[in-house]
């Protein structure tokens, strides 16, 4: 596109405010500016102006009809144990055949925990400090090395962080992985917009633009060529986390069995909630088809519902890790038609902006619009999605907060329970208390053992006093 296309296209589309102060620029900003203006898609914009930001009134969610959602209980709890011990089979063997890529999305600002940089370079394991980085890294190759087939990661930065997230993975040697598996990949952009639909300005030559939410991940995906990768590798099963929570399972045999033998699109772990309040999105059904609520879409009778025996009603809480099939995130992901993508979500924010003489202002009050996508929502479009219990004490303790719930200190506790749960469980005595927290602390790397299972078949070599460090 020309410089002159680009101003005209924005000028059709009544955004001609962009170019306010395009006159004023310096060559350089003024091509930036245009770099910028020409990446946005300004039908999808108008679209949703006319669908949503006229419509934004009212903004609370229909849930009429909204049932909890079904899933499969851990064998615990009243769990097949031979289902389960299929489900693991069949991930074996798809591991086996090097048919599975990890994925993070870590394009997000981070701004809860007040870290500056990266999430992904933040230090949460209990003595050594290694980065939420390093512990994905760390068993993503456990696994290639038990199964036998390297395993891709995927990583989705943002334009916020990509250079540096890249930058610290090379200061790093990938931490062991052959770089060439490792793809980092920005998501895309969406501008602010002000309530009439205008697209504002960040300075006289920026335009205000922020990430365009996970479910921006779909898209991405497709259009930096991951999707064609995977499928020149082989790979049909796309293994999801979050950037934020240490413990996930990055690579798990059965929940990915669970997605192969159900002939899944999408599969989803769920944790069940621990208080009626838990900020997570909850599972749910409606006119047969699985769908995810969040939690501040969800009325407070409805969140606080009980069943009769006293359990929360809508339990079955979203911890954000899913297995996506190649062809959903292709079809999803390359879908022309607005019906059959990921749809948008609206967050009044306030959105630093300029003045009539371009002077900044930094607003009191929300003055914009961002636009993102989830992508949860992605449930209702797969074919036989499926729902898979996890326990929490196992797979989820995020760090999102600087203090209390969520944070670096909750998280590094819930790692040492947890290798204080294997040490017992394989005999070895470690002192813990009545919360199940060790009183001396230590550190198992994923690489010596990623799971209970893998560290009592070396339990035998080893023994832990206070300050023990066991790596690969
Ligand atoms: C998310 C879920 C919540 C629950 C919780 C579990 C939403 C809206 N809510 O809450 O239901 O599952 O996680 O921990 O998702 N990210 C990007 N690009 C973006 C925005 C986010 O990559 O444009 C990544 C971000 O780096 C992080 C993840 O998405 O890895 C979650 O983002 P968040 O911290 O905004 O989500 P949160 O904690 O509100």
């Amino acid at each position: 596109m020309t410089p002159d296309s680009i101003r005209h296209a924005y000028r059709d589309a009544a955004q001609e405010q962009v170019f306010q102060f395009f006159d004023h620029l310096s060559p350089s900003a003024q091509e930036t500016l245009l770099h910028q203006a020409a990446a946005i898609d300004l039908a999808e914009i108008d679209h949703l102006v006319k669908t949503l930001v006229r419509a934004s009134g009212s903004t609370s969610v229909d849930v009429a009809g909204v049932e909890p959602a079904q899933y499969v209980p851990l064998p615990r709890a009243g769990g097949d144990p031979a289902q389960w011990a299929a489900a693991k089979a069949a991930g074996e063997s798809a591991l086996r055949a090097g048919r599975v890529a990890a994925f993070t999305v870590a394009g997000g600002q981070g701004t809860r925990l007040g870290f500056d940089g990266p999430k992904g370079t933040f230090p949460v394991t209990p003595l050594t400090g290694k980065t939420l980085f390093q512990v994905f890294a760390e068993k993503i190759l456990a696994a290639s090395r038990r199964y036998g087939k390297p395993i891709p990661w995927f990583i989705m930065t943002s334009d916020i962080n990509h250079e540096a997230t890249v930058a610290f993975f090379e200061a790093h040697d990938h931490f062991g992985i052959e770089p060439g598996l490792i793809q980092f990949f920005s998501q895309g952009l969406m501008p602010a917009v002000t309530p009439e639909g205008k697209i504002l300005l960040a300075a006289p030559g920026q335009i205000a633009l922020s990430p365009d939410g996970h479910g921006g991940s779909l898209r991405a995906l497709v259009r930096n060529g991951c999707t064609a990768k995977m499928a020149s590798m082989g790979i049909d099963v796309v293994s999801y986390f979050q950037v934020d929570n240490p413990l996930v399972h990055c690579i798990d045999p059965a929940f990915i069995g669970f997605h192969l033998l159900h002939a899944s699109e999408l599969t989803s772990k769920t944790c069940l909630k621990t208080y009626a309040a838990e900020k997570v999105g909850v599972f749910v059904q409606r006119g047969g088809r699985a769908e995810v609520l969040e939690y501040s879409d969800l009325p407070a009778t409805l969140t606080n519902a009980t069943d009769p025996d006293g359990q929360l009603r809508f339990r079955a809480g979203s911890i954000a890790i899913h297995i996506f099939s190649r062809e959903l995130v292709e079809r999803m992901g390359d879908a022309k038609d607005p019906a059959l993508r990921l749809p948008f979500h609206l967050a009044k924010k306030k959105v630093p902006t300029v003045d009539a003489n371009g002077q900044p202002i930094e607003p009191s009050e929300p003055n914009g619009i961002k636009f993102e996508m989830f992508v949860f929502d992605a449930l209702p479009f797969a074919k036989n999605p499926v729902i898979v219990e996890t326990a929490r004490e196992d797979e989820f303790s995020p760090v999102k907060n600087a203090e209390g719930n969520d944070s670096p200190k909750t998280c590094r506790d819930d790692q040492l329970r947890q290798w204080a749960r294997w040490c017992l469980a394989a005999g070895k005595s470690i002192p813990v208390d009545s919360t199940g927290l060790p009183t001396v602390s230590f550190e198992i790397s994923p690489l010596f053992a990623d799971s209970g299972e893998a560290f009592a078949a070396r339990a035998a070599e080893i023994d832990i006093q206070d300050r023990t460090i066991l790596e690969g």
